[in-house]
């Protein structure tokens, strides 16, 4: 086990002594913390402690009535939302809300208003730190629920103060505070006060839908990230090295670590692998906004990138990527790959790839959930061949087990699939206003149910090979088809629907959505019909939930006897006769 510490998420990563102020988080003040990619405009670790303290001295003062929305929602908590695309600004707003006591909610950068109230109403925030360019979402969403002092809930995250390339200034803006407004020329407190027995208040308020039902805020507290950080931390003094690797530890102390990810901020995943961690690490972190190839390739080359920390879809991508040899990747010593399943002959055409360019990397893979906060197994580098395809070994202070699906009895049979149990100091808190989805998820001694099967070999390696849970991925994201059936109930010609995921190279998986129509369709217009539902969907969503993998029109839903539907009936339906 590796030592936990129950403080603030901002003292864990960013604190400082008066005897040593040239240390930040014990590492130098100077050393590089984020690069922006685009203009390679960096702040360093103790440009990161004076911003974001500018920023929470700032939220903290702000006038009471702005701190308490008091929306309805049971959280006593100041909460902020952050809508934005990655951005270098994304740390300090993360860290500065957190530092001042504030929940932060992260949503989805391409949610449209009507989801964007869902988690802002749900989630009780009152503040809104928003990019220029989604100004307009956020003021159809205030507008939606008659906010009368939107000026005041609303903080344009810009970053041009910090880049110096301008932001693309619109009328909209004017009348709006600005990030830069909240930072600067404040007498700064030197520490945040915090003891340890807050440690269990939320920090982070990501959305996941679980195994079943639409998105629920997932309470990640400050416990929860400084044990996350510590459990993934490689060399932590005074403990031998874990057979569990870091990115650190996978890079070796020879080259200093660099840590590039197209992952979005939002995510789990991009939070802390690519903001919380590397700050914990010293690890440079490059920011970078989207996937475009090249434009990630160039990063990697320019910024001697080590570590790149990616999703299925975009490995795939790679395996067949011509452009690998028109860069010098000599750096990258590690690719790592989670959030939806990885095939092995991925994993072997990456490695063939960059092999037939001269660069020799290690793809491996590690698993995890936003309840998980989130890495339960990580493949160390040296197994990443020989357990292809393996997610890999539990991290440690972290207990794992397989129970049967249907009794939750724990299998003793090694070889035996079952379903992932997890338990330990980086599972969530609970979903936030939700005592019967967190009893569900949650057993009375603690044991977190992921909703995924597993298998684990005599050496202790997992691989997942199944998932009981309703969630579908698309890319890497989260596509709850709760969502997706609920808003085809409202279409007029449409009475019963029932969506899953196919499988996809591209993307791991499509929604498709199953639909009994409301009057009979004849053949000839059934490509008509379906088109017309998916174009509607199409409408309502953010990007990634749109119905990709076409309409099946049915007679009925397949549905037990309680009513739910039966997904696994669906599954090896054959291609339909009449899709889109
Ligand atoms: O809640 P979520 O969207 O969370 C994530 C988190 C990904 C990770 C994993 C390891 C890390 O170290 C890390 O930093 C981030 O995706 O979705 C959770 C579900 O995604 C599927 C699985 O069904 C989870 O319940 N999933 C995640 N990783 C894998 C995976 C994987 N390697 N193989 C198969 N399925």
């Amino acid at each position: 086990p590796v030592p936990l510490a129950r403080r603030s998420v901002f003292t864990h990563l960013l604190g400082t002594s008066s005897h040593a102020p040239h240390l930040v988080g014990g590492f130098p003040a100077s050393s590089p913390a984020f690069i922006d990619a685009a203009t390679g405009v960096t702040i360093s670790r103790g440009q990161l402690r004076s911003l974001t303290l500018q920023l929470a001295h700032s939220l903290i003062n702000l006038p009471e009535p702005l701190r308490h929305r008091g929306n309805g929602a049971t959280t006593t908590r100041p909460t902020v939302l952050i809508l934005s695309p990655n951005s270098i600004v994304w740390p300090i707003m993360l860290l500065g809300a957190s530092a001042a006591g504030y929940t932060t909610t992260l949503a989805n950068s391409g949610y449209n208003s009507e989801e964007l109230k869902h988690q802002y109403i749900d989630a009780g925030a009152h503040l809104i730190f928003v990019h220029p360019s989604l100004l307009d979402t956020v003021k159809k969403m205030l507008t939606s629920i008659s906010c009368s002092d939107m000026h005041a809930r609303v903080i344009v995250a810009t970053s041009g103060w910090l880049t110096g390339v301008p932001d693309n200034e619109t009328p909209d803006m004017s009348g709006f505070t600005r990030l830069e407004n909240l930072i600067g020329r404040r007498q700064l407190p030197s520490e945040v006060k915090f003891d340890g027995e807050r440690s269990e208040e939320t920090a982070y308020l990501c959305y996941s839908s679980g195994t079943t039902g639409t998105p629920k805020g997932v309470q990640t507290t400050h416990y929860n990230i400084t044990s996350t950080i510590n459990m993934a931390r490689p060399l932590w003094p005074n403990t031998r090295p874990c057979l569990v690797p870091s990115i650190a530890e996978v890079a070796g102390p020879e080259q200093p670590d660099v840590a590039l990810g197209p992952l979005p901020y939002f995510h789990i995943y991009g939070m802390v692998k690519l903001i919380l961690l590397p700050i914990a690490l010293c690890t440079p972190s490059v920011v970078l906004s989207g996937f475009v190839p090249e434009t990630f390739l160039k990063a990697v080359e320019k910024y001697c990138v080590t570590s790149l920390l990616l999703v299925p879809p975009i490995l795939n991508v790679f395996a067949r990527l011509e452009a690998i040899n028109k860069y010098d990747l000599s750096s990258v010593r590690t690719i790592i790959s989670a959030a939806a399943p990885l095939n092995s002959n991925i994993i072997f055409a990456v490695k063939t790839r960059f092999e037939r360019a001269g660069f020799n990397v290690a793809v491996i893979q590690g698993y995890g959930l936003t309840e998980t906060s989130p890495t339960v197994f990580v493949l160390p580098n040296k197994y990443a061949y020989r357990h292809a395809g393996s997610v890999g070994l539990a991290i440690p202070n972290l207990e794992v087990r397989l129970a049967r699906e249907d009794s939750g009895e724990v299998l003793t049979d090694i070889e035996g699939a079952g379903e992932l149990w997890v338990r330990g100091p980086n599972v969530m808190k609970g979903y936030l206003n939700n005592p019967s989805a967190t009893a569900e998820a949650i057993t009375d001694d603690g044991w977190f149910k992921t909703g995924d099967i597993a298998v684990c070999n005599a050496e202790g390696f997992f691989t997942i090979v199944d998932r009981r849970k309703e969630l579908i991925k698309y890319k890497g994201f989260q596509v709850p088809p709760a969502e997706l059936e609920s808003l085809l109930l409202q279409h007029p010609n449409v009475t019963d629907a029932a969506v899953i995921g196919v499988p996809s190279k591209e993307a791991t998986e499509l929604p498709r959505a199953y639909v009994v129509p409301a009057r009979t369709i004849k053949k000839e217009e059934t490509a008509t019909f379906a088109l017309g539902i998916q174009e509607w969907v199409t409408q309502k969503v953010a990007p990634h939930k749109k119905l990709r993998g076409g309409i099946v029109l049915v007679q009925q839903i397949p549905k037990s006897a309680s009513g739910k539907i039966l997904r696994r009936q669906l599954r090896p339906c054959p291609v339909p006769d009449i899709n889109c």
